[in-house]
């Protein structure tokens, strides 16, 4: 965004914060509430350091976590680029749904290397076993459990050549989708063989993947063919029945073509269905709704946005825009950054890709950038009706109220700010609040006030982020519930990851909670993606 050559000394922000807090008394309201389906503001759940911990050091999730509990215990397999020492290493933690990161019980390597750089059995690898002869790398891309005593079916993304096997100058080369399978749990995996690859076998080609759901005893699954993006599907009771004797079962998968699920996974043709996005990502049923859901990316490529877009399905072959999850415009981001490799999990607990009425999105911020700063962001979705999740970006409006009030702030008071065309405004021209972010002047702040229409418990959360990345000195942030501070933070210029705000407050009717967005020592390039949500609980 703009910066603006304003000279003002800096302001002693933190009496400053303490004066605005006493200024704010909460407001009245009560008016019609949204019933949209809708989702919360992103949290950070894992950290960059959280996620280059240890023996992960110098690594980058490199594909979507897959969960899948064993006795009781929550487990998420993952794949990391080796971006020090190049390849592939992979890690299982143990942790729950707010903190995935939270226990490494090992990180190892994909496999032991023979000619040509070709995987070969174990030991003291991720896969103890391999039954191709011709296979660089592997990445878990999604999971399916076939019991609770640790008995687990995973999808992975395969390529044959390729820089990801530390061998230089390739691309992709051919890429398929196999199966593995794990008898302990996780501890340790058996690589099945391939069971889907693009119509053709072109090369390169990146077959990405890979979404599934579950349908009529079958599993669904989504990639890229060279039709776009594809499903194939098999019959779930013979895949497992196969993987227990150790065979991929290729046979078993048919590619959906003309109408019908009639053509090889290996090389069958496919026709394309309506979705477009990076299919390295997740899909859910929701037996709320009667839906299913598949999340889809992009990334910053080219000066594009980059989104999370939610699609659905009544059939899991027919898909049409559900919701949009992010959308960002690729100056707020670093070049080739953005969102990528997203898993869904079922808010309540369930695997297996089955939810009910909420599900949490979770997406990897910022692969691929250096200097390197990354997290795992995450969205909560409410998929049914919605009376109860307010959100700033979904519901910015041109008028004032009831629930969002668009201000400014200083030791002289708080004033509405002026519609101007596509964002609130200022007569002194700063400070603004946009759909999506807020950008402070040197001594008038922006207030963004949310007003309570009920009494309940609410989640206020949301990641304050830079917006204007190539110069600056950052900003300072806080957070009021009436008049009292319930949360402060600074961030720095360039931070496109930043600080999230994950609060859980008591409101009566009429409560404010208000946000705001301060300049440090200058406001010169202090645009500031901050976008909360609240939601009752
Ligand atoms: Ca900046
Ligand atoms: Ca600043």
């Amino acid at each position: 965004m703009d910066s603006h050559a304003c000279q003002q000394g800096p302001k002693r922000l933190s009496n400053f914060w303490l004066a605005l807090t006493l200024l704010i008394a909460p407001l009245g309201a009560q008016a019609q509430i949204q019933t949209n389906a809708k989702s919360s503001s992103p949290i950070i759940v894992a950290d960059f350091s959280s996620m280059t911990n240890g023996p992960l050091a110098g690594t980058q999730m490199d594909a979507p976590m897959s969960t899948f509990t064993v006795n009781g215990q929550r487990l998420w397999i993952k794949s990391e680029w080796n971006y020090q020492a190049g390849g592939i290493k992979h890690s299982l933690h143990q942790g729950s749904l707010d903190a995935p990161y939270a226990s490494l019980k090992w990180s190892k390597t994909s496999c032991n290397r023979g000619t040509n750089n070709f995987c070969v059995n174990g030991p003291g690898t991720a896969f103890t076993a391999f039954n191709t002869s011709d296979t660089i790398d592997v990445w878990f891309v999604n999971a399916y459990q076939a019991n609770e005593q640790g008995e687990i079916l995973a999808f992975v993304h395969e390529e044959r050549v390729g820089g990801s096997g530390g061998v230089a100058g390739n691309q992709e080369g051919k890429t398929r989708i196999g199966l593995a399978w794990s008898s302990n749990g996780g501890e340790s995996w058996t690589y099945l063989g391939r069971i889907l690859s693009a119509h053709g076998e072109p090369q390169p080609h990146n077959i990405q993947g890979l979404p599934y759901v579950t349908r009529d005893g079958y599993i669904y699954v989504y990639f890229t063919d060279t039709s776009g993006i594809a499903i194939a599907r098999a019959p779930i009771a013979d895949v497992i029945a196969e993987a227990r004797q150790g065979n991929a079962g290729a046979q078993l998968w048919k590619k959906y073509y003309a109408g019908a699920f009639t053509e090889p996974g290996l090389g069958g043709n496919s026709s394309r269905i309506a979705p477009w996005g990076i299919t390295h990502s997740q899909a859910t049923y929701s037996t709320h709704t009667g839906k299913y859901y598949m999340a889809l990316t992009f990334m910053t490529w080219g000066g594009r946005n980059t989104n999370v877009d939610l699609y659905e399905s009544h059939d899991a072959i027919n898909w049409s825009p559900s919701l949009s999850i992010a959308d960002e415009t690729a100056s707020n981001s670093h070049p080739v950054s953005g969102y990528q490799y997203c898993s869904i999990a079922d808010a309540a607990g369930r695997t297996n890709a089955i939810s009910g009425q909420h599900i949490y999105i979770y997406c990897l911020k910022d692969p691929g950038v250096v200097p390197r700063n990354f997290a795992i962001y995450r969205w909560k979705v409410n998929l049914g009706v919605s009376k109860d999740t307010f959100r700033q970006s979904t519901d910015f409006s041109s008028s004032q109220g009831p629930y969002w009030w668009y201000q400014k702030g200083s030791d002289a008071g708080i004033f509405d700010l002026n519609w101007i065309s596509s964002y609130w405004g200022s007569s002194t021209d700063w400070p603004r609040i946009w759909r999506d972010s807020m950008h402070p002047a040197p001594v008038e702040i922006p207030v963004l006030k949310w007003v309570a229409p009920k009494a309940g418990t609410v989640r206020i959360e949301g990641t304050l982020r830079d917006a204007d990345i190539t110069c600056g000195d950052g900003v300072n942030a806080s957070v009021v519930h009436n008049g009292e501070q319930i949360y402060s933070t600074a961030i720095d210029n360039g931070d496109t990851v930043g600080k999230s705000l994950n609060i859980v407050r008591h409101v009566i009717p009429g409560d404010g909670i208000f946000f705001m967005v301060g300049a440090r020592a200058n406001h010169f390039c202090d645009s500031s993606r901050w976008d909360p949500s609240i939601t009752y609980e």
